[in-house]
This record gives C-alpha cells, structure tokens and sequence, in this order.
C-alpha cells in the first residue's frame, strides 16, 4: 500500500479522470507500423509545443535519454554531463552499457548548471589519443539539485558553446513544465537552441506512463530505430498517449500549485527543531535532519508509520516532491505529523 500522504516523487501521480475518458476512447493501431492515430497526435503536439520538426513517444524519461544519447554518438564517443545528473546516477548509465558511449563528468553547480569554462574544458581536442566529444546534456529542473530550474539565457549560452564546437546538445526536460512553469516562460525559451529534449508525462503532468523525445527530423527517425533495437517499439500504445495527450493540454498550468505546496512545506519545515530546509525552486523540497534522535531513514520510518511518504537520499538528507495528487490540506496535516514527531 502506498503512503496515504505520498511524497515520494511525482512519478506517484494517477491519472485524472479526464485521462481514464481519453484512454478508454483513444482510436489505435500498430504504431511499430506507423498506424497509431493517438500516437501521432501526440507526437505532433509535442513537436508542435516544443518547435521542433518531430517527436518520439517512448516508454520512460530513462529511455529517452538513452535513446537521445544513443542516436546523438557513435560506440567510443564522449557525452559531457553533470555529475549529479540523473543520467550519470540513474540510469545505469545506460549509453555506456549499451552504446560504448563514454560520460565526461564536470561537476554541477547547487543551482544545477554546469559552468561554461568546466564544458569547455571538458571537450577533447582532435588528438587520436582522446575520445571524440560529441554531445553535452543539461537537466532541467535538476533533480538532485534542489529541483532549480535552467533559465533560457544559460541554456543558450550551453547551446552556442556546444555549436560553435560542434557539439549537440541534449536537455534531459523530465520536469521542463516545472521549469517554464517556475519562470513564467514558455517552454521553447528553454529549449529552442537545443538539438534534443526528454520530457516526462507521467511525472507532474500525471499520465500514467510515457516521456517523449522532440528534435529534428532526421534525428528522431535515429532515435526511432534505437527505441527499436530497445525493445520499446509499442503497438496500439494509443490507449496510453491519450492520456499523455491531456497531459500536455490540460496539466501544465497547474504545476504552480505544486511550486506553492513545496514552499508552504519548506516554509513550515523551517520552523520545526532539527530541520534545515534546503532552498525551493520548483516542487521538489530537500531538508537535512540535524536532530538528536533521528537521522533521515528513521525519520522516514517514523513519518511512513503515520501515513507520510518521503525519501531519505543519503544519511542526513530528504527528499519531498509535491504533486496532482498533493493538496494543501496534506501540506498542513504533514507539518502537523512532523511537529509531533520532533
Ligand atoms: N526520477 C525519479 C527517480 O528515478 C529518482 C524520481 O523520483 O525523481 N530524468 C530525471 C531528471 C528524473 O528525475 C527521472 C526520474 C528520469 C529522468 C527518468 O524517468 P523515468 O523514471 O520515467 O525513467
């Protein structure tokens, strides 16, 4: 049974029942052979929303970036990426498993960029001793830090870098809405000059399963085949890109609310003994327990006993994410159950 209060992830979110409707009227067909209605609808939505040429329903935000990775570099290449990115820690680094692609780590910032002069100083020259550099990847919002969000001038700033030495860049979007969202911007400001975007549906737009990749033609119709090679060719997967559908059309203005909940949570947490809240970008609230008679796992423990879902990431630190299915009520009887606890 979940947490009755679960502030686990995003990815917790159910479907609403305007998504349970699409499903169940979603026309379908073998999407492997291109006849999938829904699918291209949403696909089209996607690249339409994004400005770009196309789009690629895929099954996870992991395999989007995996397929975005794969299609982007050949085996023995290099992708430049943070080392708190959710794709360097993740994913099982999945583009070096499986596609001999190489990570080259620089280190992120608290904010979640990288700062240019460490990119920079990360591209291999053109020397037969070195790898070929072939790809930087941004994440936005950052997960692991802090939820913080990109703005546009730094992604483009990341953009021409990557361009005016060849390079392309992909954003890791899994929660861009959040980004655009925060910002006040619309979402192509953040990821107009990239070459590639994942962003994820089933996290705080609620669909029950599903990310798609958006780039340019030819490079979709490559990530197209590695989905492929991956297993992740779907047949009538319009009955769930109908829901991803909605997703897109109905569930991103509201993810102001769960910016709101995340501050009242941090708001209220601050005002509690033992625990220091982290800053609130987005709907992500991270808090270290300095508190004599808990550490983060028994303060998980204790809180899940009453009801209250977190993650404790490391020995001192929580993670708590709000969400479609997180009301301000569930804020306010959270903060109650940590006072009693502390
Ligand atoms: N993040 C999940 C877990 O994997 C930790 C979460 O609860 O936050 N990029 C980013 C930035 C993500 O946060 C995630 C999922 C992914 C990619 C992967 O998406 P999925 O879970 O759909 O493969």
């Amino acid at each position: 049974m979940p947490p009755r209060i679960d502030l686990r992830s995003d990815t917790v979110t159910q479907p609403t029942p305007a998504m349970r409707e699409a499903m169940a009227r979603a026309r379908v067909g073998d999407d492997v052979f291109g006849e999938d209605p829904t699918v291209h609808e949403l696909e089209a939505l996607a690249a339409s929303i994004f400005g770009k040429e196309a789009g690629l329903f895929v099954t996870s935000g992991t395999q989007g970036n995996l397929v975005s990775l794969l299609a982007h570099c050949n085996r023995g290449e290099e992708v430049i990426m943070g080392h708190d990115s959710h794709t360097y820690n993740y994913e099982q680094m999945g583009a070096a498993t499986l596609g001999g692609i190489a990570p080259r780590i620089v280190p992120n910032q608290p904010d979640g960029t990288l700062r240019l002069e460490d990119i920079e100083a990360a591209i291999m020259p053109d020397d037969p001793h070195f790898a070929v550099t072939r790809l930087i990847s941004l994440e936005n919002t950052h997960n692991r830090c802090r939820g913080a969000y990109l703005t546009p001038a730094y992604t483009r700033a990341v953009a021409d870098l990557a361009h005016r030495h060849g390079l392309k860049l992909h954003i890791d979007g899994a929660r861009i809405f959040n980004a655009a969202v925060a910002q006040n911007v619309d979402v192509q400001e953040l990821t107009g000059d990239a070459d590639s975007v994942t962003f994820c549906l089933s996290k705080g737009l609620s669909a029950p399963v599903g990310s798609v990749v958006v780039g340019s033609r030819d490079f979709i119709a490559r990530a197209r085949r590695m989905r492929k090679v991956l297993g992740g060719g779907m047949r009538q997967a319009g009955v769930i890109a109908a829901a991803g559908i909605i997703a897109l059309t109905e569930m991103v203005d509201r993810l102001a609310e769960d910016h709101a909940n995340a501050r009242r949570l941090a708001d209220g947490l601050a005002r509690l003994p033992g625990i220091e809240p982290e800053p609130v970008y987005t709907n992500i609230v991270y808090f270290r327990v300095r508190h004599p008679r808990y550490t983060a796992a028994t303060l998980q423990e204790a809180l899940l006993a009453r009801g209250v879902g977190v993650l404790a990431l490391g020995p001192d630190r929580i993670r708590a994410v709000t969400h479609y299915g997180i009301e301000t009520s569930h804020i306010e009887e959270t903060l109650d159950i940590f006072e009693m606890l502390l």
